[in-house]
């Protein structure tokens, strides 16, 4: 399949009177677009007071987009919002390109980069809900078997394009995934057994949180400068050079106006998120849309359930630190480039700053031939000092313990 350069246009329609924000969403889809290896050809912007009922923008707004279609010869056109089923219909029979939206073009990205059976299930069965509702009669006229952009399943799978398969498709897609789900969730609890701390980086997509989680875990989970280059959560074990160690998990990148059928998709993603012990928030203080960036972060956390665990907020690539950027002021939060192996040392220290805010102090004397014990609490307590006593051979150690980890202390 030729996916490669597809004339994209884009088309968006701004409702308010504010121009930064509508420009940088228009931005976004342009990076959304590349990101699916689309080429932007041309933009075409209407402002209206609201989104037109049947066809997103008027009617001689969309007699220009044929022309410029023609113009440009673009193959696809790209709206910035998501369609109404009817919406979709109605430009699509005034159109002779393929007509996707803002939704379509995520999903799309998302069956790209789908790597676990979980997360290849969860994309797919988004894609399906989505196309429900928007086919009509037997439900081939989306031409999806063209190929590329909003065509594409995840793996090497064709996006099944008949509504009777769909359905059963649907079924069957649901209960795999409560299958997978039952054995994640019977792997996780292990991890859980084992009482280590964890922590799950989240953040923006393109924040660089697999870059950071890279070098604080020294992995290769996929980093690029795309959009949601990740898609399913890693965990991994971080050693500091103490010797002390916890469990850091990479996850999937948040973005603003999530199509409502990936919110479960990201949701089950991110169970884990809500399972950690403390969280990293990653902004990217290079983006001049940061503030929004992390005000829609903290507001998908709060959906997700996240209250109670301690976050602590990391403003990355300082070395691009946008002019106009100044931090919002509204809990921990260092600077850092995930790219400087300093800042990387930097960020275990205070890591285990962080932990040992929300942990008690501890004094123990362990006997010296109890020799695991020891390697133990080295281990999974921020250990500060270890003394040996000759005369009791037994070992001083005092250090810190979060209060639902203290039975690694105890006999
Ligand atoms: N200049 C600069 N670039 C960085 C820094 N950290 C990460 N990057 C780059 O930013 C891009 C995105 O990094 P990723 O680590 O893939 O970002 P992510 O947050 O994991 O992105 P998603 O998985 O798409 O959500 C890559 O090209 C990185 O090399 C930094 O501190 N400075
Ligand atoms: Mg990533």
């Amino acid at each position: 399949m030729n996916e490669k350069n597809e004339k994209v246009i884009l088309v968006g329609c701004q409702t308010t009177e504010k121009d930064d924000h509508f420009k940088l969403s228009m931005e976004e889809l342009a990076s959304l677009t590349r990101t699916a290896n689309g080429e932007v050809v041309s933009q075409l912007v209407q402002k209206r007071p609201r989104i037109h009922n049947a066809t997103y923008i008027g009617k001689g707004k969309l007699e220009e987009l044929r022309n410029l279609i023609d113009q440009v010869g673009a193959d696809i056109v790209i709206f910035n919002n998501e369609l109404t089923p009817s919406q979709l219909r109605n430009i699509s029979n005034h159109l002779s390109v393929r007509v996707l939206d803002r939704t379509q073009l995520i999903l799309d990205i998302f069956a790209l980069r789908a790597k676990t059976k979980e997360g290849k299930l969860q994309v797919e069965l988004a894609q399906l809900k989505y196309l429900l509702p928007r086919l009509i009669g037997e439900g081939t006229e989306l031409s999806r078997q063209a190929g590329g952009i909003g065509t594409r399943g995840p793996g090497e799978t064709k996006l099944e394009s008949d509504r009777r398969h769909i359905r059963s498709r649907i079924r069957d897609v649901e209960s795999q995934i409560s299958h997978v789900k039952t054995h994640r969730e019977r792997s996780r609890s292990k991890r859980k057994q084992n009482e280590w701390i964890q922590i799950a980086i989240v953040g923006y997509t393109n924040a660089g949180k697999s870059t950071l989680f890279n070098r604080l875990t020294t992995s290769d989970t996929f980093e690029e400068n795309l959009l949601f280059a990740t898609l399913d959560t890693t965990t991994r074990k971080l050693k500091t050079n103490s010797g002390y160690e916890f469990l850091v998990s990479d996850t999937v990148g948040f973005i603003q106006d999530l199509p409502t059928t990936l919110v479960a998709a990201f949701r089950s993603t991110l169970e884990e998120v809500l399972e950690s012990d403390f969280i990293i928030h990653v902004v990217d203080c290079s983006n001049e849309d940061y503030e929004t960036h992390e005000k829609t972060v903290n507001k998908l956390l709060l959906d997700l359930g996240v209250k109670e665990i301690p976050i602590i907020k990391i403003y990355n690539k300082i070395d691009m630190m946008h002019p106009n950027f100044i931090p919002i002021n509204d809990g921990k939060f260092i600077k850092i480039s995930a790219l400087n192996p300093n800042d990387i040392d930097g960020v275990k220290n205070e890591l285990i700053n962080f932990i040992k805010d929300f942990s008690d102090s501890f004094n123990i004397s362990i006997s010296a031939d109890n020799g695991s014990k020891i390697a133990k609490i080295r281990k999974q307590a921020i250990v500060e000092s270890i003394i040996f006593n000759e005369e009791k051979q037994n070992y001083s150690i005092s250090g810190f313990v979060p209060n639902w980890l203290t039975h690694i202390i105890k006999d």
